[in-house]
């Protein structure tokens, strides 16, 4: 492994006692769940994830939840790059306790890491007391994401760490950014869009031009299905009603003129994602602007 490639994240796990923290950490380091023990003060984890070209070596803190360890628990806090809030879903008070203890303990040692909510358990349905719903509705509250897990089911395990892990690191990438790297990838965000919309709005044209064109049942059926495809595509871009009443000479010229915009700006922005107001070269490359995958958050926008 090369060193240079790796990056290391600390994730710190906190939540109340017997929710599951231990049995999470030790199914993803594919350990013997059998062999967990009640945790004393602070455990420590590794576990390596390669996606995406990528080598993330997780360092993971599994906290005791008692009283009794809040002192020593709060100085895991530092230097972490993301809390894991773990509840447990048939145990309410477990739940409760995210609002009343471990969200205020986060935001007292560090108000700015990245804080995830995790509903663990998820495989006793006749037992579960909190639905998806309340959790969902919590963590957007707290303007935080919530995934569910159940330590028995590795996979469900494996998908939600590493969901995270990139979300960390993504968001570390945006951050940073200086305010004119982000205006600009900002900016053409919502050029894509745009663009997006113009040509999927012409599509729908051609097709219904197509359908007064052909007689045909068939043809005109599947023409149909076609233009409900897209136009759930268009709703998606946000700028629907922008270029609905746009004709197909007009749609043609937006689209160009977008191009010729995006091109332009993206001739600015270097393959790590960051805007180089010197560089003029021409980059019509279709894929991410800041090297992640092709659904990154940062400018893959559809
Ligand atoms: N059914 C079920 N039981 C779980 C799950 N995760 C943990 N447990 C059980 O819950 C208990 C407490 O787990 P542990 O990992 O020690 O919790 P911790 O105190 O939060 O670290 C143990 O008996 C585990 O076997 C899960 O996803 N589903
Ligand atoms: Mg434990």
């Amino acid at each position: 492994m090369d060193p240079e490639n790796v990056q290391i994240l600390k994730l710190v796990v906190v939540g109340d006692s017997q929710v599951g923290k231990s049995s999470l950490l030790v199914r993803l380091t594919n350990g013997n769940l059998h062999t967990i023990q009640t945790t004393i003060a602070v455990d420590f984890k590794t576990h390596i994830i390669r996606k995406d070209g990528l080598t993330i070596r997780l360092q993971l803190w599994d906290t005791a939840g008692q009283d009794r360890l809040y002192n020593l628990q709060s100085s895991f806090y530092r230097g972490a790059d993301g809390v894991l809030i773990v509840f447990d879903v048939c145990n309410k008070e477990s739940f409760q306790h995210v609002k009343t203890r471990w969200l205020p303990e986060v935001d007292e040692f560090n108000r700015v890491i990245p804080k995830f909510l995790i509903g663990n358990k998820c495989d006793k349905m006749d037992e579960r007391c909190i639905d998806s719903q309340s959790a969902k509705g919590l963590a957007t509250g707290e303007r935080i994401q919530y995934f569910e897990t159940s330590a028995f089911i590795a996979s469900t395990v494996q998908e939600v760490f590493t969901t995270i892990a990139f979300e960390i690191i993504n968001s570390k990438k945006t951050k940073s950014m200086s305010s004119v790297e982000r205006k600009l990838i900002m900016s053409l965000q919502s050029k894509i869009k745009e663009s997006k919309a113009c040509s999927t709005r012409l599509q729908i044209l051609l097709l219904q031009k197509e359908n007064e064109r052909v007689a045909d049942a068939e043809a005109n059926e599947n023409n149909l299905k076609k233009i409900h495809a897209l136009d759930i595509k268009l709703e998606k871009t946000g700028y629907k009603d922008q270029v609905h009443n746009l004709d197909e000479q007009q749609l043609k010229q937006r689209v160009e003129t977008l191009d010729q915009e995006l091109a332009g700006m993206r001739s600015r922005i270097s393959p790590s994602g960051n805007a180089n107001p010197t560089s003029r070269s021409q980059n019509t490359s279709e894929s991410c602007f800041c090297n992640s995958d092709e659904s990154c958050s940062s400018c893959c926008v559809m």
